[in-house]
């Protein structure tokens, strides 16, 4: 079964908002397979994000995601990649719709609240990196009923 990252950032743990993003995606009928809060170091954050090093908002994204304690999540199910990638919104919250996280909690691209892996094989990158322990193989018996 499809898996994804995500990840509240340390706006939205700041903010509260730790509990209503995680309902959004329960009640889409995706499930918790992994859930842990921590404070990542500089080295482990440009790990994360190598892909935009080139980036000139690099160290400031870097320097964010290392001001405080960020909850890392892993969710699973069908097409959990594309769909949290809609429940979360565009990049840049001055263009994310209105009912998604960032469209609704959001002003700048700067303090966008959380992360969503981008593909699948992103995904199964960020998780290796985030849960290098592994995570429960837990199965909801709700599987016959919410795909
Ligand atoms: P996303 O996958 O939606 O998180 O977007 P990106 O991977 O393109 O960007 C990662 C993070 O870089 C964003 F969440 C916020 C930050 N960013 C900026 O600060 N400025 C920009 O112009 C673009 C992205």
């Amino acid at each position: 079964m499809e898996q994804t990252f995500i990840m509240i950032k340390p706006d939205g743990v700041q903010r509260g908002l730790v509990g209503e993003i995680i309902k959004r995606f329960e009640n889409k009928g995706f499930y918790l397979k992994g859930l842990k809060m921590m404070t990542v170091d500089k080295s482990f954050a440009k790990k994360h994000y190598e892909d935009l090093s080139a980036k000139p908002f690099f160290a400031g994204l870097v320097e964010y995601i290392i001001s405080g304690p960020v909850v890392a999540m892993v969710w699973e199910g069908k097409g959990v990649v594309l769909t949290g990638r809609k429940i979360i919104g565009a990049t840049n919250p001055a263009e994310s719709a209105p009912g998604t996280i960032r469209g609704d909690y959001a002003i700048v691209v700067g303090r966008n609240v959380i992360h969503g892996s981008d593909a699948v094989e992103s995904a199964r990158k960020e998780i290796a990196l985030w849960f290098p322990e592994g995570i429960s193989g837990w199965q909801s018996s709700a599987h016959s009923w919410i795909y």
